[in-house]
C-alpha cells in the first residue's frame, strides 16, 4: 500500500513507525573503511590542505577531530590551526590526518547502504549520500522497536562496515532528531506518548524549518526551546511568520503528517572515475569504461533493472563534459551488450586527452524478468535470462546526446 494511504480500520498516522539514518562522519567512515589504522584517529576530509593551498573546507571531521573544534564547512586553514597534519608534525600527538574528498567511492559505500536500506524498510526516502527515511510500519512495533533500531545498525556494520545513527519516532522530523541526539553510534526511539516531553527541550534552532534567522526572532520572542514553541500562542506566530509560523508550531508539538515518499526508483545507474590529471593513453581510458561497465551491469542485475539505453561520459580538459547514448529497442540485461556499446562509443574519442570516463544505463525497467522478452527482439535463449547472443545487427542504433549532462558538474545524483 503506497504511503501515506491507510484501509479504512487500519492504524492512523499516530501509530506510523517511521525510522531516520544518518551515517556518522560518512566521508571520513569511508576512508577508515579502506585505511582501517585511521580508527580512533582524528581525520578530515576536506579539500585545499595541500601545501601550498590556502583556499578549501572541511567536508566532514571524524568526532576525534571535533575535539579539536575541527568541523563541515570550516575554512581549511583554520582547521589546520586546531590541528595540525600529523604528515607535518610527526611527533605532535595533537596533530591529525588529512584526506582528499572521493566521491565516487562514498557513493558506491553510500550506495551499499542504502540498498540494506530498501531491504528493511516498506518505504524508503532517500535524502543524500548518507541520510535515509524509512517507514517500517509493518516491520516491527513500538515494543520491539530498540531491537529494530539495533538490527539496522548492525546489518550497516557487518556488511558496509561503517556506524550509522538511528532514530525511530512517529513522525519523520522527530525521527530525525533522535537520530541526530546520541551520535555518534546512536539509538534513539521516542514512542508516541514521549514525543512532547523528547522535543521540549531540542534547541529551538534545531527545529526543522528554523534557519539561523527565524531562530533569532523566536529567540527575541522568549522561545528558546521546541517547548517554548509548542506552547506559544498559535496566532501569534503566524501574525509573525503567516503559515510558516503554523507549521512550525505543529512540528514543535510532533505533528508532522508527512508521508515516507520513497524519491522513485533511479532513472538511471552509473559510475564514473578520474585519472590523474588527463591521460593520452587511450587503452587505459578504455580498460577502465569496461571495469565501470562491468560494476554498472552488475548493479542493474542486482536491482532487477532491464536498461533501455546505454551511453558513455568523457570528460576533457580543461573541463569539457561529452556523453553519447545509444538506445536499444527494448530492455535487456546484458553486460556484453554494455561492453560492446560503450566500446562503440568511445571510438569517436580516440584522439582525446581524458580527464574522466563513465558508464551510465538509463531508461530503467523494473518489471518482471520475462516481460523483458518482447516481439522480435533477439534472444536465441528463450528462457530470457540475456545470454548475451543479442542480435546487434537489429538494433536500431540511435544516437542521443543527452543535454542534461552537458553542464559540466560533477552531478553525484544523475551520474552517480
Ligand atoms: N558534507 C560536506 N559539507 C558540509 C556538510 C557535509 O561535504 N558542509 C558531506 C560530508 C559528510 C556528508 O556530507 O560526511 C554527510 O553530512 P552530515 O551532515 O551527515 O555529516 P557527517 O555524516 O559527516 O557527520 P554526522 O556524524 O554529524 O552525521
Ligand atoms: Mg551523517
Amino acid at each position: 500500500m503506497p504511503a501515506g494511504e491507510r484501509l479504512p480500520g487500519a492504524p492512523d498516522r499516530a501509530e506510523r513507525i517511521v525510522l531516520h539514518v544518518d551515517m556518522d562522519c560518512f566521508y571520513a567512515s569511508c576512508e577508515r573503511l579502506r585505511e582501517p589504522e585511521l580508527e580512533g584517529e582524528p581525520l578530515v576530509v576536506g579539500m585545499g590542505y595541500e601545501a601550498g593551498e590556502t583556499i578549501g573546507a572541511v567536508a566532514t571531521a571524524s568526532y576525534e577531530a571535533r575535539e579539536y573544534g575541527v568541523e563541515s564547512a570550516q575554512a581549511i586553514g583554520a582547521a589546520l590551526d586546531n590541528l595540525p597534519r600529523k604528515a607535518e608534525e610527526p611527533d605532535d600527538p595533537d596533530a591529525g590526518y588529512y584526506r582528499p574528498v572521493d566521491m565516487d567511492f562514498y557513493q558506491e559505500v553510500g550506495g551499499e547502504v542504502k540498498e540494506i536500506l530498501y531491504e528493511l524498510g516498506d518505504t524508503v526516502r532517500e535524502v543524500s549520500i548518507d541520510e535515509a527515511y524509512l517507514d517500517v510500519t509493518e516491520r516491527t512495533a513500538w515494543d520491539v522497536a530498540e531491537g529494530f533500531g539495533r538490527h539496522v545498525k548492525q546489518r550497516i556494520q557487518r556488511e558496509v562496515g561503517v556506524p550509522a545513527s538511528v532514530g525511530v519516532a512517529p513522525d519523520m522530523s522527530t525521527a530525525k532528531l533522535a537520530s541526530d541526539h546520541d551520535k555518534p553510534d546512536g539509538l534513539v526511539v521516542v514512542e508516541p506518548d514521549e514525543v512532547r516531553e523528547f522535543l521540549a527541550p531540542i534547541e529551538i534552532e534545531d527545529v526543522h524549518g528554523v534557519g539561523p534567522v527565524r531562530a533569532r526572532e523566536l529567540r527575541e520572542m522568549g522561545i528558546d526551546t521546541a517547548g517554548d514553541l509548542a506552547a506559544a500562542d498559535p496566532y501569534e506566530l503566524v501574525e509573525r511568520f503567516g503559515e510558516r509560523g503554523r507549521e512550525l508550531h505543529r512540528r514543535a508539538r510532533g505533528v508532522d503528517n508527512r508521508p515516507v515518499e520513497p524519491r522513485g526508483k533511479p532513472k538511471s545507474l552509473s559510475r564514473e572515475s578520474s585519472f590523474d590529471g588527463a591521460t593520452d593513453d587511450f587503452e587505459r581510458v578504455r580498460e577502465q569504461a569496461r571495469t565501470l561497465g562491468e560494476a554498472v551491469a552488475d548493479r542493474a542485475t542486482r536491482k532487477d533493472a532491464f536498461y533501455r539505453t546505454i551511453g558513455v561520459k568523457v570528460v576533457t580538459p580543461p573541463y569539457d563534459v561529452h556523453t553519447r547514448a545509444e538506445s536499444l529497442p527494448g530492455p535487456v540485461d546484458d553486460p556484453d551488450l554494455v561492453e560492446d556499446v560503450t566500446q562503440d562509443l568511445l571510438d569517436e574519442f580516440a584522439d582525446e586527452r581524458v580527464r574522466k570516463v563513465g558508464v551510465r544505463v538509463s531508461n530503467l525497467d523494473f518489471s518482471e524478468r520475462e516481460q523483458a522478452n518482447l516481439d522480435g527482439f533477439a534472444d536465441a535463449d528463450a528462457s530470457g535470462d540475456g545470454d548475451g547472443t543479442l542480435d546487434r545487427g537489429r538494433y536500431d542504433r540511435d544516437r542521443e546526446d543527452d543535454q542534461s549532462d552537458r553542464d559540466g558538474q560533477v552531478s553525484l545524483g544523475d551520474f552517480e
